[in-house]
Order: structure tokens, then sequence, then C-alpha cells
């Protein structure tokens, strides 16, 4: 490969991310090389349809095609503390991420929506709410469509753009003009990227830097900015009665209300969603379309209508009088304890969790109290279920049965022989599905079958 040409593009990864990268530098004619560290990675063959083999650097990250590379356009998966990318600086490249390249060329405004949980269910419902309002959104980022694949060159912008952002994609953001930035909350995640919470933390709230308005979670101190600029306006949501114009909830005449001050917007019975954590996620998507300056009362239908996505809380079904969830996107702890949280208030019996796969380095003692409340019997399985195990019987948890199984499908052989009717069994793993299954779309989709087979015909 040649590594001394004239000025490229060096695209760093050729996951989804990269792909879209170097399709969107090759529409614009800009010269692109590639590099990916992986001597097969998953999108070799589109790639090869689109640069010649000269400009594609297979089986690690080529450090050498850094000297002549105008720009370095890293992707999310590859970690700042990697050596190529320590290289990159000392170097004194300029390094960015699609994210920026994306801000950089686009004029309709941008919603960015960050924090370690609800993500997807926020940016889908406010998308849901926009559309409502008769606003053309495009909705992309960390929810698996890759930003700059929002920008077809052969069609207009879309009016809004929100955008789901991961800390790894802002890591690599040095100016994002975003006309509303929500940090929803914070729960350690990916401890096995970041040497401490604070850097996790820290990337997080980079979503505040460029934004006019900023939206926070007044129950959860870190989503607060840590530099708040006398220009930012600041809206928050949480559970508790709300001040002046921002977002909570009330009860009005013996009935949970959803309220922005003392304005009434939905009583909890009028919406789909359930418990607590999908509570503070509608008062999160009202709280940014307030700072889009939508008419909420035209968006509530919306509200109304949406009813989660897969993977997420979602219900199975019920046999026998147990409920079965499946909420395979639980991929880390905040997640499955919200989940537990979430269903506990409404659940007559026990519920039977099954938890299990890659930690990616997590503490699980947060789990303890709510294991030691309410929780029949524990499965574990999975790749890291002996270091999890471990951890849990350090924290001392009173009247847990925890049973380890070898696959999801003696969790929920197991978990069928015990729930009692008024029961319920929440499949909610706490870790990543990389060691038994492609994602967590599949993982839940085997989940949901196994239960529909061996439960539902039982
Ligand atoms: N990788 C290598 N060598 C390389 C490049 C990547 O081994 O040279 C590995 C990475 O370590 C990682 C995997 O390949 O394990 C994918 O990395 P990537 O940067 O190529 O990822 P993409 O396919 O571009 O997908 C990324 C997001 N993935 C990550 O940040 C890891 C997707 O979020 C996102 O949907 C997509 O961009 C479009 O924006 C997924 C995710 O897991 C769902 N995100 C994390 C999360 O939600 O917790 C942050
Ligand atoms: P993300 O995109 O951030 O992963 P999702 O909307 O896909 O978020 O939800 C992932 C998981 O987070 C859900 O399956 C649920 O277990 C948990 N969750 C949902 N809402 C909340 C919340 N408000 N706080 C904490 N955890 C939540």
């Amino acid at each position: 490969m040649a590594e001394n040409d004239s000025s490229y593009y060096l695209v760093v990864g050729l996951g989804k991310t990269g792909v879209s990268c170097v399709k969107f530098l090759l529409a614009r004619d800009i010269e692109v090389k590639v590099t990916d560290s992986r001597l097969n990675p998953p999108n070799l063959d589109l790639v090869r349809g689109l640069l010649s083999d000269d400009n594609i650097s297979l089986g690690e990250l080529n450090e050498k095609l850094i000297a002549g590379a105008e720009k370095i356009i890293l992707s999310p998966g590859i970690s700042a503390n990697d050596p190529f990318v320590k290289k990159v600086h000392q170097e004194g490249k300029a390094v960015v991420g699609d994210i920026q390249i994306f801000a950089d060329h686009v004029q309709s405004p941008i919603i960015g929506i960050t924090g370690a949980n609800a993500k997807s269910t926020v940016c889908s419902l406010v998308r849901d709410m926009l559309e409502g309002v008769g606003k053309e959104t495009a909705l992309g980022g960390n929810i698996g469509v890759p930003a700059l694949d929002l920008l077809d060159q052969n069609s207009s912008e879309a009016e809004v753009f929100v955008l789901e952002l991961s800390s790894f994609q802002l890591e690599t953001v040095e100016d994002l003009p975003l006309q509303v930035a929500c940090l929803l909350n914070i729960s350690p995640d990916h401890m096995d990227r970041y040497e401490s919470l604070q850097e996790y933390v820290g990337a997080k709230q980079k979503i505040f830097d460029g934004a006019q308005t900023l939206v926070v979670n007044r129950g959860d101190a870190s989503t607060f900015p840590s530099n708040q600029r006398g220009t930012q306006a600041l809206i928050s949501f949480g559970l508790d009665a709300p001040k002046e114009n921002n977002f909570g909830m009330r009860e009005v005449d013996g009935k949970k209300c959803f309220v922005q001050g003392e304005q009434i917007l939905l009583a909890v019975n009028e919406v789909k969603l359930r418990g607590a954590h999908n509570y503070l996620n509608i008062l999160a998507a009202f709280s940014v379309c307030a700072g889009m300056k939508v008419d909420l009362e035209k968006a509530k239908d919306a509200v109304r209508s949406f009813s989660g996505l897969p993977h997420r809380c979602e219900w199975v079904g019920s046999f026998d009088g147990v409920d079965w969830i499946n909420d395979s996107k639980g991929t880390n702890v905040g997640a499955t304890l919200a989940a537990i949280e979430g269903f506990q208030a409404e659940t007559e019996g026990v519920i039977h969790l099954i938890l299990g796969g890659v930690a990616k380095g997590a503490d699980f003692s947060p789990l303890a109290e709510a294991l030691s409340n309410g929780i029949g019997t524990l499965f574990l399985y999975g790749e890291d279920s002996v270091a999890i195990q471990h951890c849990l019987e350090q924290a001392e948890i009173k009247n847990l049965c925890c049973i380890h199984v070898q696959s999801l499908e003696q969790a929920v052989s197991g978990a069928l022989q015990v729930a009692a009717s008024g029961d319920l069994v929440l499949f909610s793993p706490a870790c990543a599905s990389f060691d038994m299954f492609d994602n967590f779309e599949h993982r839940g989709d085997v989940f949901k079958q196994l239960v529909l087979e061996r439960v539902g015909n039982h």
C-alpha cells in the first residue's frame, strides 16, 4: 500500500461508522484510505467495491499511514487509549469522529441525546413527537444508523436531526452546535474502556459544550453540566413536582400526571409505557421537545401511542399467571436495576431474574439491595457468570437463591419450574451479549423464541 501519497483522509475502523465515512467522503471527491486492526472486518467486501486494495490496510492499525493523512477519522469502537491514537496525537494530527463531520455539514437543527441508559427509547419518542407536530425528522447515531448515512446527497436535509450519542462518539467531538443537548442519566458502563467513572462522565458531559439548551435529570446530579455558560438555557426533568417550567409529576384528583410546572400534560393511565424509569423517559422527551419550542399539546398524541422499543422491558407473554419480560437491551447494572425497580411496584408475587454475559468490568454490588428484596431466584449464565457470582457473594445478599446455568435455554427452563402465578420472569442480562450472541437483538429474539416454545406450549 502506498503510504506517502499526497494528502488523504484516513478512516480508522471498517464497522458501520467507517463505511459511512468512506461513502460520505468519496461522494465529496475526497481521497480516502482505510485501516482496521482486523484481517477480515465486517464490511470488507463493500469497501473493496469502493476503494482499490492499495488504499486498504488490514491486520493492524497502520501507523505508517498517519504521516500523510490530512485528517484521521476514528471509529467509536477504538479507544483514545489505543497506541495508534496516542501516536496520532504525538504527531499532532487532527482526529475527529463521524459526529463532528456530520455537525460540520448540516444546516438543520440537531438534537443530541446521551446517557448510560434510555437513549434509544427517548430518541425514538422525541422523533415520534416531532413528526407528530409535522416536522420531518431523521434519527441516527448510536441507535444503529450512522449519522452520515442520514445525509443523502440527492435529497434535501431533514428539518430536524435527532442523534443518539454514545460516550465513545462524544470522545471525538470538538464543537457540536446542538440546539438541544440532553444527558439522561449516569451509571457505570464501559468500565473496561474508561479508567474511572469520572472519565466516562467527562465524555458524556461533552454533549453540553456547544449546545443552546441543556436538558438534565433532577434526580441525578452527574447529569448537570459542570460548566454551564450564561447563554445556555437549562430544563430539568424528574419524578418529583417541578418548579417553574420544568417537567415532573404531580398527583391531581388522585391521578398521577406528567406536568410542566403547574400545567398538566397527561395522566399516567393515558400512556402505554409502564414503570418509573419509563415515566422519566417520557418527561425527558417532553423536556427535549420544549427545548425545541414544540407545541406540547400537539405532541401528546405521539406520547399516548408510543409503546416502547423491542428488547426494552418488552412483554413477551403471560402464561399460567406468570409474566415474561425481554429486557435484552439491559446491558449494564444501571439498566437492570431500573428494570427491576420498574416492575417491582407492579408485580404481585416475586421477580425471577435471568442475568449474565460479558460483564465489561462492571461492579455488580449496586444490585445487592434490589436482589435482597423481592427477587425470588437469580439465574446466572454466560462468560462472566462466576465473576458476577463472586461479586454478589461479597455483597452479602440475603434470601437469594442463585442458580448457575450453562445456557439461556437452561435459564428459561429453570425459571419455568420456579415461577408461580403472580410472579414475573425478567430477562435483563446487565451484560453485553457477544459471548454467545451476535448482538442484543439476537439475544432477545432467542429469549422470546424460547419463552414462546418452551413456556407458551408447556
Ligand atoms: N474494532 C476492531 N478494530 C478496528 C475497529 C473496530 O477490533 O480497527 C472493533 C471495536 O473494538 C468494536 C467493534 O469492532 O468492538 C465495532 O467497532 P466500530 O467502531 O467499528 O463500531 P461500528 O460498527 O461503527 O458501530 C458503531 C457503534 N459501536 C460502537 O461504538 C462499539 C454502534 O453502537 C452504532 O450503532 C454505530 O457505530 C452507528 O453509529 C453499538 C454499541 O454497542 C450499538 N454502542 C455502545 C453502546 O451502546 O453501549 C457504545
Ligand atoms: P440505550 O440506548 O441507552 O441503551 P434503551 O432505550 O435502549 O437505552 O434502553 C436500554 C435499557 O435501559 C432498557 O432495556 C432498560 O433496562 C433500561 N432503562 C430504560 N429506561 C431507563 C431509565 N430511565 N433509567 C435507567 N435505565 C433505563
